[in-house]
């Protein structure tokens, strides 16, 4: 068959954000606006195109078909030799990355808008992993926004069509050379990593109830994303757990009216079952796989922050960083600093970086981390370029076979030992952009004061001295490549810290995010509640922000 050149105009505002360009389904369905982007993409691996191997597939949201439809017609006009495609165009996050490293592509396209909601009327998204199975870093990501700021035609072969319901592999002459699709099965390449990482076999004694503490029964909600096929071959097939355990698990492209991210707003359903129910532990994740909640007996809470440290504390559980050693722990810079903690204590390097994970992948490729989190419930190691939810779940039940320890015991002893940062993050959703942006300018300028470091904010018979104020900019340390403004803080001689920054994975208004970090080492006080330990710091970063003036928001829409 034959490609052509379609004619298009250019469309503003394809700037991909934090993890990706997310906009509307309606936005992604106008006339050619899914084309340029993808043209975009492609154009924007120069002299690595033509002969190319992707990986393509998503989270089975709305639209994800379509778009796969068009990619292997574009994909086929631009040269790629070979299209790797999920069956059903499903393929988690990190399946996506695995399977990028496995065969060594040229990278990948993810359909997907994470944990926002899907449908008709929901969020779609479509995000580039370059070959280091990695989300692209700003210099891919600005070039391919550069390119559809110009583009004026896009290439694609109208004929080739390919069923990706069948695993199988397709051969078409495409402007006389051989172009390749294979579809594949979704899960095979993930289950075979997992197996390589972690022990299984102890993992299933556990959840069997041959360990000392049974019985252990686990409760595992996909929530109606991608992971469902994962969790039912791992936990069942694998694992030997029944189907019962196993919830919410075939992907809807609605995820069932879910709002799929895993934390105690919107993963309430697996919070109620635990509160009521006979479980030990239970994980949620988020729509395409990268997010887990980690929750144990009677829905105890683990906050992300903390679980990262857990995990630092006992990496030798998991007999992948046995072979591999433990080279370094890293977080996103507002996740609560529990992990540092650790570090300090085993001697181990530990790296700050902004938000999103795309700012990991150098340090991992470098050889200089094992380990790393963010406080919005994403954590991984160098198994991959991406988060892993359900990697997260079975690190736990790593740690819990061979700690033989209920979760909350395993929590109440990391704190005994290391002391306890006390995590909260507000979320003021679907705000006016202006007002959020003036707000932001607001903060700003108050930190920028002649006589700000040094002030003293008191709440509640409580005070702070500020020891810095600034909008935070990172220099990675492989490649020197600078990234700023990417959050203000306020970090306060005792160590704790308040945050402000605006979302960058929305898909419409300003979403603000507040983040308060606080250390504790006082034994009374390690088991108290978050929210009340905060209170006087959560009070203080209102006062500076004049958040309710400026946005009319008297409380946040989710707490997590
Ligand atoms: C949010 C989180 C960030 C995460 C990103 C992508 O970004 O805060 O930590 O990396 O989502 O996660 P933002 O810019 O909205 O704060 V996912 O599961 O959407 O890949
Ligand atoms: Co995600």
């Amino acid at each position: 068959v034959a490609s052509k050149i379609i004619e298009t105009r250019v469309y503003e505002g394809q700037k991909p954000g934090t993890s990706g360009l997310r906009k509307a389904v309606r936005v992604f369905m106008q006339e050619h606006y899914t084309e340029n982007f993808v043209q975009a993409i492609l154009q924007s691996l120069g002299e690595q195109l033509p002969g190319s191997t992707l990986v393509v597939g998503g989270d089975g949201r709305y639209y994800g078909k379509e778009t796969v439809g068009k990619i292997i017609k574009i994909a086929a006009a631009n040269k790629v030799k070979k299209l790797i495609i999920g069956q059903n165009g499903i393929l988690s996050t990190p399946a996506v990355s695995t399977i990028i490293r496995k065969y060594k592509t040229q990278g990948g396209i993810v359909l997907t808008a994470s944990h926002n909601p899907g449908g008709p009327d929901a969020d779609f998204g479509i995000k580039f992993n370059c070959e280091n199975g990695g989300p692209a870093p700003d210099h891919v990501t600005n070039k391919i926004y550069e390119i559809t700021k110009v583009l004026k035609s896009y290439k694609i072969a109208p004929d080739v069509t390919v069923d990706i319901d069948k695993i199988q592999s397709t051969t078409i002459q495409v402007d006389g050379s051989p172009f390749i699709v294979d579809v594949v099965d979704s899960v095979n390449d993930y289950l075979e990593h997992m197996k390589n990482i972690f022990d299984f076999s102890s993992i299933k004694a556990l959840l069997q109830g041959s360990n000392s503490h049974l019985p252990f029964k686990i409760l595992i909600n996909a929530m109606n994303g991608v992971t469902g096929p994962y969790i039912k071959r791992i936990f069942i097939n694998e694992l030997g757990v029944d189907n019962s355990s196993v919830v919410n698990a075939v992907p809807l492209e609605d995820f069932g009216g879910l709002h799929p991210d895993p934390n105690l707003t919107y993963a309430k359903g697996l919070v109620n079952a635990m509160k009521d129910g006979p479980y030990d532990f239970g994980a949620a994740f988020d729509g395409d796989g990268d997010r887990n909640m980690i929750l144990g007996k009677k829905a105890f809470f683990v906050t992300p922050s903390d679980s990262l440290a857990v995990l630092a504390a006992n990496l030798n559980s998991i007999p992948y960083f046995k072979k591999t050693g433990v080279k370094g722990y890293a977080r996103s810079m507002p996740t609560g600093a529990a992990v540092d903690r650790v570090a300090a204590k085993n001697g181990i390097k530990i790296y700050e970086v902004p938000t999103g994970w795309k700012y990991f992948g150098n340090l991992m490729d470098a050889g200089h981390l094992s380990l790393c989190g963010e406080e919005s419930f994403g954590t991984g190691s160098d198994h991959i370029r991406e988060k892993d939810g359900i990697w997260a779940c079975l690190a736990w039940l790593s740690v819990i076979a061979s700690l033989k320890k209920s979760v909350e015991e395993i929590l109440l002893n990391h704190w005994q030992t290391y002391g306890r940062n006390f995590f909260t993050r507000y979320d003021y959703e679907n705000c006016d952009s202006e007002a959020a942006n003036k707000m932001m300018q607001h903060i700003e300028s108050e930190l920028e004061k002649p006589g700000f470091v040094g002030t003293k904010l008191t709440s509640e018979g409580k005070t702070y001295i500020v020891k810095l104020g600034d909008n935070y900019s990172y220099t990675d340390p492989v490649d020197g490549s600078q990234a700023s403004k990417q959050g203000l803080r306020i970090l306060f001689q005792d160590g704790s810290r308040i945050i402000y920054r605006l979302s960058g994975t929305g898909s419409s208004g300003a979403t603000i995010r507040v983040y308060i970090d606080s250390y504790e080492n006082d034994p009374a006080s390690l088991t108290k509640d978050a929210q009340e330990v905060l209170k006087p710091l959560v009070t203080v970063a209102l006062e500076i922000s004049k958040l309710r003036e400026f946005t009319g928001r008297d409380a946040p829409t989710v707490i997590t």
